[in-house]
């Protein structure tokens, strides 16, 4: 399969040099990280292993394939939506953090657009080399639910990667499942500055499990049937399968960046508002991030 990877960061890296292994696989991504992959080829190492050489650009505009990955961070999905829209894609997958991105990706495009969850723990150590943390799971499937042969076609090019993926026909779930499971681990590790696993450990842990909770509420208050149990099982479960590993938050936050921040808590306490529940930690987790973007001069 021809495969467009648009966001070239830890995880889209990852994905990219995976799916090299077996497809056709262009990346876009920064300027530094293109012209090492053009010079020495993509390396991944850790607990998956490639030394691939997918072609590498800093200009989305104008690409055509069968698939684009979509990996940018939530708040460069609309950018992401009018790049793409000046190219050619049969299917486009979002995968990403937070909510609300297949939506904007099907307001800008022509292509089928599913939706997909990651929790493979990815590190870019430095251009043209990215690491594995933590072997995940990849769930695709239509964003709306039900059955998609675009998504069965998009799930057989993933698993022949060597990626352990699951065809779901029921994604609107599991995108409030990963949202419940990010709520309670980016913005508590990247507070307290700690590794996945430590919210499993108190006090961090009460935090992670109110805003789990709190999540798992909402989603419910949207017709989405997802118990406390099982979001607070997913996210517990995420947390000691990648305990050692540097949450997207935390790198976003070490590295001086804007982090996805409204897109995991912010879109909770929005959701809530609608729905006129109260979902104190949630807010209190997006107001202390919020608090450290504006320090930072990141937001
Ligand atoms: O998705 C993640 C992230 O860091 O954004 C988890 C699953 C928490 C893995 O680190």
């Amino acid at each position: 399969m021809d495969i467009v990877v648009f966001g070239a960061g830890s995880l889209g890296s990852l994905v990219g040099a995976a799916l090299a292994r077996e497809h056709a696989v262009t990346l876009v991504g920064r300027a530094d990280h293109v012209d090492a992959i053009r010079e020495n080829g993509l390396s991944l190492g850790g607990e998956l292993e490639a030394e691939v050489e997918p072609r590498a650009t800093t200009d989305g505009e104008g690409l055509a394939a069968e698939l684009a990955v979509v990996t940018v961070k939530s708040f460069d999905t609309a950018a992401a939506a009018e790049t793409l829209a000046t190219g050619s894609f049969d299917a486009v997958l979002s995968l990403q953090n937070g909510m609300g991105n297949e939506e904007t990706l099907a307001s800008g495009l022509e292509a089928a657009v599913l939706a997909g969850t990651a929790s493979y723990g990815a590190i870019l150590r430095k251009p043209g080399v990215v690491e594995c943390t933590g072997v995940g799971e990849v769930v695709v499937g239509d964003w709306r639910g039900g059955r998609s042969r675009a998504a069965e076609r998009v799930g057989d090019a993933f698993a022949s990667s060597g990626l352990e993926t699951t065809v779901s026909d029921e994604m609107p779930r599991r995108l409030w499942e990963k949202l419940a499971v990010n709520a309670g681990i980016n913005a508590v590790t990247a507070l307290t500055a700690t590794q996945n696993g430590a919210v499993l450990e108190t006090p961090a842990n009460d935090l992670a499990r109110a805003a789990t909770r709190e999540t798992a509420r909402v989603a419910r208050a949207e017709g989405v049937e997802l118990s406390n149990r099982d979001a607070l099982a997913a996210m517990e479960q995420v947390a000691g399968e990648t305990a050692a590993n540097t949450s997207s938050m935390r790198q976003d936050v070490l590295a001086d960046r804007r982090t996805e921040i409204d897109a995991i808590n912010g879109y909770v306490v929005d959701r809530a508002a609608e729905w006129g529940l109260e979902v104190p930690t949630n807010r209190t987790l997006t107001t202390l991030v919020r608090a450290w973007e504006r320090g930072r001069g990141c937001r």
